[in-house]
């Protein structure tokens, strides 16, 4: 399995999706299309199919689903970029949602991509697998989710030096959930046992965290121009990071710590944990 071809066809079908549709609400589709097709990694949507590819060969069946979490992740990128939230001017190395086509369609947008991605999921679902992967993606970007880890870090906002607790939980809730879900989803849809569902969650918890102790390193230390994006952004706010609380060294020990312990997990898996191996080392060298 070639990462770059799997990228290729998450592409082809996210820039199909949008094609040819609409009528008087036509910019609609315009803008969702803009945000999701204007970069990113893919790295959830790789996440989804990778675990299901250990088990079936024929990864196709659950690119939409793939994809549907992807649109998901930029309904998050929109509306965090908002004015009321980051208030930030570039994303993906392009002028975000609401520079281009106003406040208004930004936020409708990024509530289209939410609605969308149960469109598409439901329009695919064709066994129980289908609905339990979907209550994943679902709560993992809902409440006790995503939403709920944003809700904390506005929150933290007004307050200089969270304790680790409650930076764990923002963390873990609004980055964390939505790199565990595509990975439990693409188990429970190719029909893994049980103990690999609980593996996998645990592997899928512990990448989230390594994810977002990378980003914060690169919030520090990385290139504006490669990152697509602002910059030292949480200092300016003067919000709690993991950098501004540990220091970088040690930001970069939990990291190597914890894709040493995401590895060691995949080891257990009595399967071709391989493309997984890859893309977590891949997470933590990245400088983008
Ligand atoms: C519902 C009003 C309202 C707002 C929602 C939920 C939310 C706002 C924001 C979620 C917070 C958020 C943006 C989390 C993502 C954190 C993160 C590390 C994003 C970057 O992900 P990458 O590096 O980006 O995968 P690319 O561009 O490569 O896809």
């Amino acid at each position: 399995m070639e990462i770059d071809t799997i990228v290729k066809e998450i592409n082809f079908w996210l820039e199909g999706y949008f094609k040819n549709k609409g009528t008087f609400n036509k910019k609609i589709y315009e803008a969702m299309s803009y945000s999701v097709n204007v970069g990113g990694k893919r790295i959830r949507p790789l996440l989804l199919i990778m675990t299901y590819n250990m088990y079936h060969k024929n990864y196709e069946e659950v690119l939409p689903v793939a994809c549907a979490i992807e649109m998901i992740h930029t309904y998050s990128l929109i509306h965090d970029d908002l004015p009321c939230m980051d208030n930030d001017d570039m994303r993906r190395g392009k002028p975000t949602s609401h520079k281009v086509f106003g406040e208004n369609i930004a936020v409708l947008a990024g509530d289209a991509l939410l609605n969308e991605a149960m469109n598409v999921i439901l329009s695919v679902s064709v066994n129980d697998r289908y609905v339990k992967a979907a209550s994943v993606i679902f709560l993992s970007s809902g409440v006790e989710g995503m939403i709920g880890g944003q809700v904390v870090d506005v929150l933290g906002e007004s307050k200089s030096n969270i304790p680790e607790e409650e930076l764990l939980y923002m963390h873990r809730n609004k980055t964390g959930k939505l790199i565990t879900a595509p990975i439990l989803a693409g188990a429970i849809l190719a029909g893994a046992s049980k103990e690999e569902c609980e593996k996998l969650s645990q592997y899928g918890e512990k990448l989230g965290l390594a994810f977002q102790i990378k980003d914060d390193i690169l919030d520090s230390t990385g290139d504006e121009k490669k990152l697509g994006k602002k910059v030292k952004k949480d200092n300016a706010k003067n919000k709690t990071n993991f950098v501004n609380k540990y220091g970088i060294e040690k930001c970069n020990e939990m990291n190597k710590r914890l894709t040493n312990e995401c590895i060691e997990i995949l080891r257990e898996i009595e399967r071709d944990t391989s493309n997984l191996v890859s893309l977590t080392n891949f997470l933590l060298n990245r400088d983008y």
